[in-house]
């Protein structure tokens, strides 16, 4: 029995030392210790033993047992030490490689001029507000004086979400100075910029969705000059000083009396040429002093309070800015054009 042990143990433990994984290391591990492995099959022979023979052989077997048992755990930690090596190498990152270059995006050319416009209104003293695009149609429309049968009110030119027309698709910024003066105490100084919808049909000038940006001033003794003064300064600060407007009478329901701004032409000064379209002049906005049925409805009393307010199209000022023949561009954000500003 002596012998069969020295052979067990020289077998194990070169075939635990030879191991080169660890299910392999484990099947041996079973192989000689488990249930039915072999040194329990030695021990079960331990019975055929003489009496003085058979703690000496029990005393052997249970020092194989622990040297087996040590063998197999010296040889995983060999095993999970080789296995944390080559994975340490397999994984290493060469931290002096070079990075890939991050590309940076920039503003859209059309927030650009936003953001000029805000900072000059913001400077002052304007609040900027902004406001939910769907609406109820006493807000876009009602409330602003514009009657049941205005076309603009059409089906066909406004996107309805009830059969009744009364809940929209925003078609200006104006719900918002409606709201404002429903809501805050006066005076009011604010501008609203933001998306509006009409059913237009899509071509180089026309889109279903444009920005506007509008503004609004409500307090006492507000008139026409402190517009005109206002819209002038807000115009130097973006063609520069000593640009030149001009006031048209126009008609708008919310507004009486109303006007459009035109700026003389920055390019040619005036004669005429490709920018202004051989006008001399370029149109800028619309505006007006709020009417006093728009002020009335807020709960405004007009013979106190009177109030100034322009609108205008976004997209258009920044196509007249950096030179842009075609609407469609400024959506379709192809990075080819946008990479241009
Ligand atoms: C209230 C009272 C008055 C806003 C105004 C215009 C004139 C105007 C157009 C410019 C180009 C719309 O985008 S566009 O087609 N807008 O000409 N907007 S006065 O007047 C208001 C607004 C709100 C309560």
């Amino acid at each position: 029995m002596k012998e069969i042990m020295q052979k067990l143990r020289d077998a194990s433990l070169r075939a635990i030392s030879e191991s080169q994984d660890s299910e392999n290391l484990e099947s041996l591990r079973v192989r000689y210790l488990g249930k039915k492995g072999e040194l329990t099959q030695i021990l079960r022979q331990m019975g055929k033993l003489s009496p003085e023979e058979r703690p000496k052989m029990g005393q052997m077997a249970n020092q194989l047992r622990e040297e087996i048992e040590k063998a197999v755990e010296q040889r995983r930690a060999e095993l999970m030490d080789a296995m944390m090596d080559l994975k340490l190498q397999q994984e290493t990152v060469d931290v002096t490689l070079p990075g890939k270059p991050a590309v940076a995006g920039h503003k859209h050319p059309m927030y650009n001029v936003l953001d000029q416009i805000k900072e000059i209104f913001v400077g002052m003293g304007f609040e900027i507000v902004d406001g939910p695009e769907v609406e109820l149609a006493d807000y876009n429309f009602t409330k602003l004086n514009i009657d049941e049968g205005h076309p603009s009110r059409e089906w066909t030119d406004t996107f309805y979400f009830t059969e009744d027309s009364s809940i929209l698709l925003r078609t200006q910024t104006s719900p918002m100075q409606i709201h404002a003066m429903e809501t805050r105490p006066l005076p009011i100084r604010m501008i609203a910029p933001g998306r509006v919808y009409r059913k237009d049909e899509v071509d180089a000038t026309h889109s279903p969705m444009f920005h506007q940006i509008e503004g609004m001033v409500i307090d006492k003794g507000v008139t026409m000059s402190d517009l005109k003064a206002t819209l002038n300064l807000v115009v130097e600060k973006i063609y520069g000083k000593g640009t030149v407007t001009r006031f048209r009478p126009h008609h708008f329901p919310f507004t009486e009396p109303s006007c459009e701004m035109d700026i003389q032409c920055h390019k040619c000064g005036g004669k005429g040429c490709p920018t202004c379209k051989g006008e001399g002049w370029i149109e800028v906005l619309g505006a007006g002093m709020v009417h006093p049925k728009v002020l009335a409805g807020c709960g405004i009393d007009p013979d106190v309070y009177s109030g100034w307010a322009f609108g205008m199209g976004l997209e258009r000022l920044a196509m007249g800015e950096y030179k842009i023949t075609d609407l469609r561009l400024i959506f379709e954000n192809d990075i080819r054009f946008l990479e241009q500003f």
